[in-house]
This record gives C-alpha cells, structure tokens and sequence, in this order.
C-alpha cells in the first residue's frame, strides 16, 4: 500500500511541507487544473508540477483526474479530437514518471452533494447527501446552485446538454465508454500507465441522466469492455459504499485478488435510512462501513497499489475546500496507516509461528 494524499497546486490552502510531516506519506496525487477539459496539458506545466512534488520528497506517481470531455461521453464525432489530445496527455504523463491516471464517465456532474457544511453532532463540518434537498432541486429550472459544482455551463448550455443526453441511455453510454477504452487502453499499457475510473458518486442515476460505474455487476461488464490489466479501477468505498446495495468489503477484496485496483479512496459514509448519507470521519463506528475489514482485505490480497484517505470533514476551525482539509485527511492516513501495520505484524507473527 503506497500512502497518498490529494493536492490541488500551488494554490491550495494545504501546503506540500504539511503533507511530507505525515508518517508514512509516499505519494502526491494531483493534476494541472488550469487547462480547458480535452486539451492538452504542455510538458512544461506537467514537469513544473512534477519538480514541486519532488522538492518535498513526495513522489509525482498519480494523477486526478484527467478529465474527460463531455463529447466523449456523448459520442459525437468531434470526440475524435478529444481522444486523441487524451492519447497526447497519457504519452505526457508517461515521460513525467507517472503511474496511475484517475477520471471518471459521469455525465454532466461530477460527484454530487446537497450541502458542504452539513454542523454534525460533535461540531465538525460534513459533506451529506439528503434526499429531500436533493427533490428541490432542478437543474433547468432557476438557478442551480448545486454545491461544489463549479457552474462551468450557463443556464442555456446546460439545457442544450441536457438536450443532448436525450439520446444517451445507459446504453448508449456503455458503447462511448467502450470506444473509448478501445482507444486508449492499448496507448496506457504502451506508456506503461494504469488507466482507473472512479465510480459514480452517488453510484444511481441523478436528475435524469444515466450512470454506469455504479455496482459490482457494472463493474464487472467495465473490466471485460478492454480485459487488460491496464484497464483497471479506482475503487472508492464512500462512492460505492454510499448505496445499501453494495457491498464494499467484497468488491474491495473481489477486484483486489483480480488486481485490477490501481488506487484506493478509503472513506467512510453513513447511510440513513431514507437512503440519504452523510460523510463521516474514517474510524469505523463514525459511518456504515467496516475500514479494518476493507484494509485486511486489501493486505490479505497483498495491495501494493496507491490509496488515499478521501473527503474529510472540517475540524478544529480549519477552513478550506469542502472535504479537503488537513487535519481530518491527516487523522484518517494515520488511522490507515496504523491498521495497515497491525496487519503487517500480526501477519509475520503467524508466519513465524
Ligand atoms: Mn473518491
């Protein structure tokens, strides 16, 4: 397990230094975000990113995300330009060292919440996903203000992108996603990068538009679209885990012994019964899933992949992007970290008895 800890640039509030005085830290996971989706990212700016990472003895192994253009997903004939500045950014990355590419295949929206600063019992601040808030709100109608999404589209584009998923059902989803992959995989595995796709978060269908990479059934149908290791997963337990129906410690342990996991976000969530969620702290008894269970899996499987502690709350007064903290992200990589070393012994012991 190669500890990582996401970044958002020069201009996040949490500083690399920070990130290098956790034990056990191994790897920045970041990305250029100041390039239009679908373009190409220069070598300069990826190289200059790479040498920041470097400065502080972290290593530029991971990127999230590159992103995937809205044509793509769509099918449209111009997607051929966008997967071949894809193919461009995949043979960049490679030249910069790095390992594992993020992304996603959610129409329109990316992960999707009702409320970033949701006060939870003891103080802190929480992202939730509730229901009814969820009921009130329409993208075409008034003003979305859809938290954490950052309104890249006007009122009137985001119709006429509606308009264009009219035709996209799930299905036809799957066939832009498999021409997709057909594409890019063979250009991963020549760079010697491992392509993983992040769940849909929530992982059902929201206002309308279709979602895929969403349960272990779809999961399955993803892997055998381009049966290569290179086409693999990000397997994120608070995406997953944040619908009753999946089962995460057995995805977690099926798709590790598979080693078709690249990276994993460790997080927590608790559902309610309405089948609205919240986000907890990491430790196990904050949320509905069993962290110990998903990292004893992990090391039974022998993961020596990337993983994360994902979204964490807001403690201690800290203020900044919603999820992405210090402090909280910190407490959940030692509580990984001191799991993972447990593990570790008691497994000696056992093979030394
Ligand atoms: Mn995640």
């Amino acid at each position: 397990m190669k500890l990582s800890f996401r970044w958002y640039g020069v201009e996040d509030t949490v500083k690399l230094q920070y990130i290098r005085q956790i034990p056990n830290m191994y790897s920045i996971v970041t990305a250029i975000y100041d390039v239009p989706v679908g373009e190409v990212w220069s070598t300069n700016s990826i190289l200059k990113l790479k040498e920041e990472v470097e400065s502080v003895g972290l290593k530029f192994d991971v990127i999230e995300s590159v992103p995937v253009h809205e044509d793509i997903k769509l099918g449209l004939p111009s997607r051929e330009i966008y997967i071949k500045n894809y193919k461009e950014n995949i043979r960049n990355l490679s030249k910069a060292g790095v390992k594992v590419i993020c992304y996603n295949f959610m129409p329109v929206f990316d992960w999707t919440r009702t409320q970033l600063d949701k006060v939870l019992e003891d103080g802190s601040t929480a992202l939730v996903y509730y229901k009814e808030q969820l009921a009130k709100m329409d993208p075409l109608k008034g003003e979305l203000t859809l938290p954490g999404w950052d309104s890249s589209y006007t009122k009137d584009q985001l119709a006429e992108i509606f308009a264009k998923y009219e035709k996209v059902d799930e299905e036809v989803l799957w066939s832009n996603l498999k021409y997709f992959l057909q594409e890019i995989i063979p250009v991963a595995e020549e760079c010697d990068i491992k392509m993983a796709i992040h769940p849909d978060d929530p992982p059902y269908n929201i206002f309308g538009l279709p979602r895929i990479i969403t349960n272990e059934k779809n999961l399955d149908r993803f892997l055998k679209l381009v049966d290569n290791k290179y086409n693999g997963l990000t397997l994120c337990t608070g995406s997953l885990g944040s619908a009753s129906f999946n089962d995460v410690v057995h995805m977690v342990d099926k798709y590790s012994s598979q080693e078709r996991i690249h990276f994993m976000h460790v997080r927590n969530v608790k559902l309610l019964e309405d089948g609205s969620f919240e986000e907890s702290a990491h430790y196990s008894p904050s949320g509905s899933l069993d962290i110990v269970e998903i990292m004893r899996v992990l090391h039974k499987n022998h993961y020596d992949g990337y993983l994360r502690p994902d979204h964490g709350r807001m403690i201690w007064g800290e203020t900044g992007r919603p999820g992405y903290g210090l402090f909280d992200r910190a407490l959940g990589a030692m509580y990984i970290t001191g799991i993972w070393e447990t593990l570790e012994k008691t497994t000696k012991g056992e093979e030394a008895r």
